[in-house]
């Protein structure tokens, strides 16, 4: 392909901005912070920031309960030091988006105050404000937090959809004036720079007409009821192809735009505003055909969309303390290459703030080994950071950060964890037990603070969630400055992607797939060739035949015995 948007090239990169870098002592990361760490990602190389929530909210979700869209978190800081991160980050060459939270909004949003005070006015069809009685909510949908949906608001007699905490209230996107608020906050942020939005549980957002209760065998399935009623709605084609049109369409010049990054490494000139902000669906639910249903290019929906198919090896939810399959992995990825077309794109992506750490689950506990930890680490970023489509790094992953050895559930913050803990006790199972399953599952592993130095360099203060990690070598201090870290190995291979663009844009090819605890493809492009070798398993592994001769760019030469969880790459000739 000669041309392709930028986003298909590119290596975003997800902050979770509470816990990246605190520059005031308060505890919480804050947008100071991010851009004093600039420098930091611009080194390792990364195209484009993802930053998790930082708009106004009373955070019972973190920040995924949004009470102004066009105000700044005050423990973050300000639009000023908004405007100067995205200037900072395109003055390096990366772009920026945010995230954009519109299944719903937080309780204290205007809006939902103004509907609560007349649940008959215009503000009133925002949301799913339902009549009834006390006792019988409109139907059986679960929360995913815990609990029935629907809260009941004495004062009006009526019931609150909220498919996540009670105070995240959903919006009803079938009113035209909803879907014509979002679209407007979408334009306001394009205009001051912003280079699209990560759009969260976008594939909620299309509610059924009369809101049928969901299927109890399929509850029961699922452990969790009403879903298939919503996750791919009648109308969600039709809303995602007007915000497109009305919201990520640009309607002026943005305030400013990445400067051109040239291949030999240097910056450019700043590059024409780009004609629609990217649109990153985050789709819960969604498998390899409706991604492709939601994503497929030329169909003007999403850009990308990430499959959550790939956390946990089927059988198992991260609620379990098990071993990642990495058979699984493998069988993952080859399933979807072959079912791909050229319009199809897909989202690489292990860890996140929703989900313990990848490391940890592929390692299962033999990552206290810093051996252990260097290596799955590299491996992980190899296959990444060469697989076909785009890949998402979540903050840490550079730096083989790892599940946390949290003592209880004093320890932890997330809404998710401590209603999960308190709805397993209330079912009468043990605090042992109960504790087991929040610790293999919490959301808290992976939003611990960044380690900047061997002692921390997060905040002076005291964080708002503190780490129990302590290895020697795994801060970004120490792993900068040894050229075998993890975090060298993610920079190699970023810059090596930039210099061949078979490894982003070529094809894939797959090498030996029967052979079992061998995972290898070769990417190309034209003349290009390149191989890429996994041994996925914790032991030493043949490596087999290959016709070729093979130039060792990464990982060393093509020894016939591989290490445990070793991965190379080479040049083919
Ligand atoms: O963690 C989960 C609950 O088991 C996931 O289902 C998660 O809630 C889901 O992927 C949606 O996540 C997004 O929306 C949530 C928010 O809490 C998550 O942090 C966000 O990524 C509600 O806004």
């Amino acid at each position: 392909p000669a041309e392709s948007p930028w986003w298909r090239e590119a290596v975003f990169y997800q902050v979770y901005p509470r816990s990246f870098a605190d520059s005031d002592g308060d505890g919480v990361g804050d947008l100071r912070g991010i851009i004093d760490h600039l420098d930091h990602l611009a080194d390792l190389g990364v195209d484009c920031l993802w930053l998790s929530p930082i708009f106004d909210s009373p955070n019972e979700d973190m920040g995924y309960d949004v009470r102004d869209y066009r105000a700044v978190m005050a423990e973050m800081g300000t639009l000023a030091d908004v405007d100067e991160l995205i200037a900072g980050c395109h003055e390096r060459g990366m772009r920026i988006i945010l995230d954009l939270v519109v299944n719903h909004t937080s309780a204290e949003h205007e809006w939902f105050r103004r509907a609560v005070a007349d649940p008959d006015g215009p503000y009133g069809r925002y949301y799913f404000l339902v009549e009834g009685t006390p006792d019988a909510p409109p139907n059986n949908w679960l929360s995913f937090f815990s609990g029935s949906a629907w809260r009941w608001l004495p004062e009006i007699e009526r019931w609150a959809l909220h498919l996540f905490a009670p105070g995240q209230m959903d919006l009803r996107w079938d009113t035209p004036a909803v879907r014509r608020e979002v679209a407007d906050i979408v334009a306001w942020w394009l205009d001051r720079g912003i280079d699209g939005f990560r759009l969260d549980v976008i594939n909620y957002i299309s509610k059924p007409e009369g809101l049928p209760d969901g299927n109890a065998f399929v509850g029961q399935l699922m452990e969790f009821t009403g879903v298939e009623t919503y996750f791919y709605g009648p109308r969600l084609g039709e809303f995602l192809e007007g915000l497109r049109r009305d919201g990520f369409t640009r309607r002026t010049a943005p305030a400013s735009t990445p400067r051109r990054r040239l291949p030999d490494g240097t910056l450019g000139d700043p590059l024409p505003p780009d004609e629609v902000g990217v649109m990153v669906g985050e789709t819960p639910g969604i498998g390899v055909e409706l991604g492709r249903m939601l994503s497929a290019a030329g169909q003007d929906r999403l850009d990308l969309v990430f499959n959550f198919d790939v956390l946990d090896t089927p059988g198992h939810t991260r609620w379990d303390a098990y071993r990642y399959d990495p058979e699984y992995l493998k069988r993952y990825f080859l399933g979807y290459s072959s079912r791909l077309t050229d319009a199809d794109w897909l989202a690489v992506f292990f860890d996140n703030h929703d989900n313990p750490r990848m490391l940890s689950k592929f390692a299962g506990g033999a990552e206290s080994d810093p051996d252990v930890r260097t290596a799955v680490g590299k491996l992980l970023a190899t296959i990444q950071l060469t697989m076909r489509g785009t890949p998402f790094l979540f903050q840490g992953q550079e730096l083989a950060a790892v599940d946390q050895a949290f003592s209880g559930p004093a320890q932890m913050r997330d809404v998710e964890t401590l209603n999960r803990y308190a709805s397993l006790l209330a079912e009468g199972r043990g605090a042992a037990e109960a504790w087991a399953e929040i610790l293999a599952g919490t959301r808290d592993h992976a939003r611990v603070p960044m380690r900047w130095t061997p002692d921390g360099g997060f905040t002076t203060g005291e964080p708002w969630l503190a780490g129990t990690d302590r290895a020697t070598g795994f801060s970004a201090q120490e792993q900068a400055a040894d050229p075998d870290s993890v975090y060298s190995w993610h920079r190699d291979l970023i810059r090596l992607r930039r210099a061949n663009r078979a490894l982003t844009a070529g094809g894939i090819r797959w090498v030996r797939p029967e052979r079992r605890g061998y995972l290898a493809y070769e990417r190309f492009l034209g003349d290009d060739r390149f191989l890429i070798e996994c041994n996925i398993t914790p032991r030493p592994l043949h490596r087999p035949r290959f016709d070729g001769h093979v130039e060792p760019l990464l990982g060393g030469p093509r020894t016939e015995t591989m290490a445990p969880w070793a991965a190379t790459v080479g040049r083919v000739r």
